[in-house]
C-alpha cells in the first residue's frame, strides 16, 4: 500500500521510525576502515547537524541545500539533516567540477552547501553569488562538524508535506546537457516500498555495498534510503571500483551488491581468491546488461544477477526481476507498484513483440526544474525514457537501445547494444560501444570502439577477427564497417557511457 500520510518527512521515517523500529544499538554504517556507525549514534549526529542548519546557518524550510563529497556516512547524515531540516538535497558529485558546479548551483537556485573538505575547491572556484559554503571533515572551527559538537541530540524534524520536494538530482549527461529532477518526500519512500521491498526484500541482517556515489540516485537508493527503510547496515565506500568492492565482499560479509554490468565484467576476471559466500543480491543497472556477463556471473557465483532499469527522473529503477523470475536477456517485468507499455512516435500502443518507446508511470513521476524538455519526458501521463524496448509475449520487457542509439544504415536498423553482445563475447574485448557515423553513400555506418584485454594487439588482424566473429553471429550488415581501439571508453562520472563523445570523434 503506497499511501502515505499527508504530512510526511523521509528523514523522520528512514532515521527516527527505523531506530524505534528496529533497535538504537543496530548498525547502519561502516566504512572501509573499519568504523562502524548504529542506528543510535547517527540519529544523534544527524540531530545535531539540523540543529546547525537551522541555527546558525540560517537554512529555511524549502532552501536548497547543495551537497557535496566522497561517499561516507558523515555525507549521508547531512543529507538526512537537510531532510529534518525540512530544506532541500541537491545531490551532485565529487567529481564535477567548477563549471558544471555553478550552472547546477544556478539552476537549482541553492543557497547554502555542505561540502566535504577535501572536495571544497571546485565549489569555491564556482564563484556562486551568494552560496554559504560550509565544509565538513576539517578541523577549522567553523567546520560543520566543530560546530554540530555542542548541539542537541535531538531535533524536532519540520512536519513537511509528503509531496514537498525534497530533492533535486541532475540527470548523469550522457547527452551532454544535465537536467534538474524535483521529488517528494513520498517518492522517497515509494522506491523503498516498491523496488527494494518487492524485488530485493532485505532484512534487518542485510550488508549493502556497491559502486554508485551518492550523488547519484542508484547509489542515495542502494546505499541509504534502502537499507535504511528495512533496518539494515551499508557499507559506504570512497573508493568503490571493482577490486575495491570485491575485497569489500569478503571483509564486510555484503549479502546486496549494486553496481554496472561492467563492474561485473571486471569482477569476472578478477575473483578468484575472494570469498563472496554472503553475496544474496547481485543488482545490475545503469546500462544494458549483456547476456554473456549474466551467464558468466551465474556459472562462476551461482547467483542470478537482478538486472533493472532505472532513471533519475524516476528516482530509482522500475523494471527488474529476482531470482526465478528473472528470464535471462531481458530486464525484467514491471516492479509492483509501476506499469509499463510500448508506444509508437505517436504515443499509440504497439503490439508485443514489436519495436517502440518505453513508456512507464507508477509512483514517483518526472519533474523537471523549468525545462522544454518536460513535455517531451512526459506524454499523456506516461514518461518517455527514451529507450526503445520490446515487450515480449509472456510480459517480460527486453532492452533493444537507447532511442536515439538506433543507427539506420543504407535502410537497415541496426541496434548498437546487439552488436555490442556480440563483440563482447569475445574473449579479446573487455569494453565496446557501437555507434553511427554520418556515411554519404549509406547515411550512417555502425562503427565499433573497443578496449581490448591487456596484451591483445591492437592492429588489423585483430580487427578483422573481430568482424569476422560478429558476421559469424549477426546478419552481415550488422557488422561494424570500422572497428577502433581505444584506452577508455569516454564515462560521465556516474559510469554512464557518452556515446555523443564517440560519435563526434574522427
Ligand atoms: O540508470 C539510471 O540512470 C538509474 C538512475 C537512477 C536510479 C537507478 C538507475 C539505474
Amino acid at each position: 500500500d503506497l499511501r502515505y500520510p499527508d504530512r510526511l518527512n523521509c528523514g523522520t521515517e528512514l532515521l527516527d521510525r527505523t531506530t524505534e523500529r528496529f533497535g538504537a544499538h543496530r548498525p547502519v554504517f561502516r566504512d572501509a576502515a573499519g568504523a562502524v556507525w548504529t542506528y543510535g549514534q547517527l540519529r544523534e549526529r544527524v540531530n545535531r547537524i539540523a540543529h546547525v542548519l537551522s541555527t546558525d546557518l540560517g537554512v529555511r524550510p524549502g532552501n536548497r541545500v547543495l551537497l557535496r563529497g566522497p561517499t561516507t556516512p558523515w555525507l549521508a547524515a547531512c543529507w538526512l539533516a537537510v531532510m529534518k531540516a525540512g530544506a532541500v538535497a541537491v545531490t551532485v558529485l565529487a567529481q564535477q567540477r567548477a563549471g558544471e558546479l555553478a550552472v547546477m548551483c544556478e539552476m537549482a537556485r541553492c543557497t547554502h552547501a555542505l561540502c566535504d573538505v577535501r572536495s571544497v575547491d571546485d565549489l569555491v572556484k564556482a564563484e556562486v553569488p551568494g552560496l554559504r559554503i560550509t565544509a565538513f571533515g576539517g578541523d577549522a572551527p567553523d567546520d560543520l562538524l566543530s560546530l554540530a559538537i555542542g548541539r542537541p541530540d535531538t531535533y524536532e524534524a519540520v512536519p513537511t508535506a509528503a509531496d514537498d520536494v525534497a530533492l533535486i538530482a541532475f540527470t548523469s549527461g550522457t547527452t551532454g546537457r544535465p537536467k534538474g529532477c524535483m521529488h517528494f518526500h513520498r517518492d522517497v519512500l515509494a522506491i523503498a516500498d516498491t523496488f527494494s521491498a518487492q524485488v530485493l526484500r532485505p532484512g534487518p541482517d542485510d550488508v549493502f555495498a556497491g559502486s554508485p556515489p551518492l550523488g547519484f540516485t542508484f547509489g542515495l537508493g542502494g546505499l541509504v534510503i534502502f537499507p535504511m527503510r528495512a533496518g539494515a547496515s551499508a557499507l559506504l565506500l570512497e573508493q568503490a571500483g571493482p577490486r575495491q568492492l570485491l575485497e569489500a565482499v569478503a571483509k564486510h560479509r555484503v549479502s546486496v551488491l549494486f553496481t554496472a554490468p561492467t563492474a561485473y565484467r571486471v569482477m569476472l576476471d578478477e575473483m578468484n581468491g575472494h570469498d563472496l559466500g554472503s553475496l544474496r543480491r547481485c543488482v545490475s543497472a545503469g546500462e544494458n546488461l549483456p547476456a554473456a556477463t549474466w551467464e558468466a556471473w551465474r556459472d562462476r557465483t551461482g547467483l542470478r544477477l537482478i538486472n533493472g532499469i532505472g532513471a533519475t527522473e524516476l528516482l530509482h529503477i522500475f523494471i527488474s526481476a529476482a531470482e526465478s523470475d528473472i528470464r535471462p536477456g531481458t530486464t525484467g517485468t514491471p516492479v509492483p507498484g509501476w506499469q509499463a507499455r510500448i508506444v509508437d512516435a505517436a504515443g499509440a500502443p504497439v503490439p508485443d513483440g514489436e519495436e517502440g518507446l518505453l513508456a512507464v508511470r507508477g509512483p514517483v513521476g518526472c519533474r523537471y526544474l523549468a525545462d522544454p524538455r518536460q513535455t517531451e519526458y512526459v506524454r499523456g501521463g506516461w514518461n518517455l525514457t527514451g529507450d526503445t524496448y520490446v515487450r515480449e509475449p509472456d510480459g517480460y520487457f527486453r532492452y533493444v537501445a537507447r532511442a536515439d542509439d538506433m543507427i539506420v544504415s543504407a535502410g537497415y536498423n541496426i541496434a548498437g547494444p546487439q552488436v555490442e553482445e556480440a563483440l563482447l563475447a569475445h574473449p579479446d574485448v573487455l569494453e565496446t560501444a557501437v555507434v553511427g557515423r554520418p556515411d554519404e553513400l549509406r547515411g550512417q555506418i555502425a562503427v565499433a570502439y573497443a578496449v581490448l584485454r591487456d596484451g591483445v594487439p591492437r592492429d588489423t588482424r585483430t580487427a578483422d577477427a573481430l568482424r569476422d566473429f560478429v558476421k559469424a553471429r549477426l546478419v552481415p550488415y550488422k557488422c561494424p564497417r570500422e572497428i577502433v581501439f581505444l584506452d577508455a571508453l569516454p564515462r560521465t562520472a556516474t559510469g554512464k557511457l557518452q556515446r555523443y563523445r564517440l560519435r563526434d570523434l574522427e
